[in-house]
């Protein structure tokens, strides 16, 4: 049955995530964003408001709650900025997630079960300097010695790379397979920073989503136990892409957040500012901006409601996750840059919130997944080139209650 009234548990979280925004996210945002400043203490902020694990199964800390929870928490937080939805992708999108699908018992316990109540932080290392959208030309190897793996290799934009505790890396164990660009020759570990040839640091410069945390990771003969291969050897590519499932996912959500802030700014500043004797929201080139902007919040949230519709009812999503995700990173693109022409030269300056949502908003259209991949991705799929096969193991089942 498809319903669009909310339970009290999503309800809840919407609450939670809307108030941590409004407390702790809006009042530093400016500053944090004109400094190029990740701020560390909204992690432990996020951690106190159980916003680090609600998602997760309460037998591994969580709180049990599902998929539209998820997708209405990203929604709120990216309303304030688009850093902190990204701290929920990475943490709980790419990691804690994919952790608790693929992840052996006793490697939840070490690696999942901190991470749900904020002790510790994980992220995600696929993207590599020379490989991005294809995931197969990355080149970090894993060579067995004994009882661990030497891995090598470079990681590069990677989300809270020089904050994280724990990392999902990705690297060819079958050199053979490499050359041959044979996906079934990936696999996936848990490495801990502790481990030894572990070096991180952040990348400057950014255009957009500058109070966030993006950095490189790079190892070398990086010990990891055997017994921190993740699933199968061999299944780190299909690992890799249910966990692109989750955080394409919490992108399409934030990015519809994105929208929703957009259209609330501009209404304000319209209804506010006066031109030619009249307020500009009485200017039917402005309303235009402003209705298109209503349409693409109503159509990105069905689409990523449609997808976390299919998540929490155990089914696969990834054609209604990657619809999702392009579609709203395309209108949050638009939103932003019809945003900052609403408010004119005021929205030319970080004196408007606008200006800075349209330097966000582009980074979403290249992160997990770029546009052009997911045009590709829709075209297969509708041309019948491309279907969504069943996997060996499945998301947690969530109370929808
Ligand atoms: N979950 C689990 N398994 C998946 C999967 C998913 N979402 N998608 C594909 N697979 C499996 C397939 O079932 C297939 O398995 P078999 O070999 O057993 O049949 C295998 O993985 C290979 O799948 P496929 O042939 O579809 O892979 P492609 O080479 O066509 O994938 C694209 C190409 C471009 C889709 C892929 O490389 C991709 O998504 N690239 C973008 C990566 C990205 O987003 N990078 C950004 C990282 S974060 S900044």
């Amino acid at each position: 049955m498809i319903s669009f009234e909310f339970t009290e548990s999503q309800i809840e979280v919407l609450r939670m995530a809307r108030e941590l925004a409004e407390r702790k996210i809006l009042p530093d945002i400016q500053k944090y964003d004109r400094e190029h400043k990740y701020n560390p203490q909204l992690m432990k902020d996020m951690a106190e408001a159980d916003l680090l694990g609600f998602c997760l199964p309460e037998q591994y800390g969580g709180l049990g709650m599902d998929y539209i929870s998820l997708g209405l928490a990203c929604e709120e937080l990216e309303y304030a900025d688009t850093s902190a939805r990204v701290i929920l992708s990475v943490h709980i999108g790419l990691y804690s997630l994919p952790v608790c699908t693929w992840a052996n018992e006793e490697q939840k316990e070490k690696y999942l079960n901190p991470c749900t109540v904020g002790d510790k932080i994980g992220t995600f290392g696929l993207t590599e300097p020379a490989a991005g959208s294809d995931a197969v030309g990355i080149r970090t190897t894993a060579v067995k010695k004994g009882d661990v793996y030497l891995l090598n290799g470079e990681k590069m934009w990677i989300s809270l790379a020089n904050v994280a505790d724990y990392f999902l890396i990705f690297a060819w164990t079958d050199q053979d397979k490499k050359k041959a660009r044979d996906h079934s020759g990936l696999s996936a570990f848990l490495v801990e920073r502790e481990f030894g040839g572990v070096s991180t640091g952040d990348i400057y410069g950014k255009l957009g989503v500058r109070a966030g945390s993006t950095g490189y990771i790079s190892m070398t003969d990086t010990p990891v136990p055997a017994k921190n291969l993740v699933g199968n050897e061999g299944e780190g590519f299909k690992i890799a892409m249910f966990c692109l499932d989750q955080g394409r996912y919490t992108v399409a959500a934030g990015s519809t957040g994105l929208i929703r802030a957009c259209r609330d700014a501009c209404v304000k500043y319209a209804r506010d500012r006066t031109t030619f004797q009249h307020p500009i929201a009485e200017h039917q080139l402005v309303k235009e901006m402003i209705a298109n902007m209503e349409a693409s919040y109503e159509y990105s949230r069905l689409l990523w409601m449609k997808a976390g519709w299919k998540k929490n009812s155990g089914e696969p999503s990834t054609r209604e996750t990657s619809l999702a995700k392009w579609i709203s990173c395309r209108e949050a693109e638009k939103a932003a840059a019809d945003a900052v022409q609403v408010h004119g030269a005021y929205g030319f300056s970080d004196e408007y919130p606008v200006e800075r949502y349209f330097r966000n908003a582009k980074g979403s259209s290249i992160y997990e997944g770029t546009r052009e991949i997911h045009t590709l991705l829709q075209a297969d799929y509708a041309l019948g080139f491309r279907e969504d096969k069943p996997l060996r193991v499945h998301l947690p089942v969530v109370d929808q209650g």
